[in-house]
């Protein structure tokens, strides 16, 4: 089943020269297409609409805050089944419970800090891809 993700890469990725080798894994990935990709920064009412979920909780504001530190690389990934394999390339949220091997596992330590965002279900994909890029048919 073909799918479309919305993909971020963190400040910290950005910041530590990761985006090339975080993307090859992505694109190594057979028949995955990149169909968008910006380097942007994200404004607050970007950050409160696509972390609304998570507000309340004592982690928001630090990561709203380090969400708007430095410019993230935006990214759709199309595919089969990329929602769930996406997923699976970042690991789980804790960097330090993630696997080798993953992204989160390879090269994360804290888990705000943790890479890479992706989308984590088709509800969520549409919700996101919608305010990342709206211009999308
Ligand atoms: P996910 O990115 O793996 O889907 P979510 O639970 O949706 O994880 O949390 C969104 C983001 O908020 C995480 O990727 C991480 O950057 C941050 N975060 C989540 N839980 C914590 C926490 O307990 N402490 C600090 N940051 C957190
Ligand atoms: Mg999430």
């Amino acid at each position: 089943m073909s799918q479309r993700t919305l993909v971020l890469l963190k400040p910290d990725a950005v910041r530590r020269g990761l985006t090339g080798e975080i993307i090859s894994r992505i694109e190594r990935k057979a028949g995955w297409q990149i169909t968008a990709l910006e380097l942007r920064n994200l404004d607050q009412e970007t950050l409160e609409l696509h972390y609304g979920e998570h507000k309340g909780k004592p982690f928001y504001e630090p990561l709203v805050a380090f969400m708007a530190s430095g410019p993230v690389v935006a990214l759709v990934v199309e595919g089969e089944r990329v929602i769930e394999g996406v997923r699976a390339l970042a690991g789980p949220t804790d960097p330090i419970a993630a696997a080798p091997g993953s992204i989160r596992g390879d090269f994360g330590v804290i888990v705000r800090e943790n890479l890479i965002h992706a989308s984590d279900s088709e509800e969520s994909a549409e919700r996101e891809l919608k305010i990342f890029f709206p211009g999308l048919t």
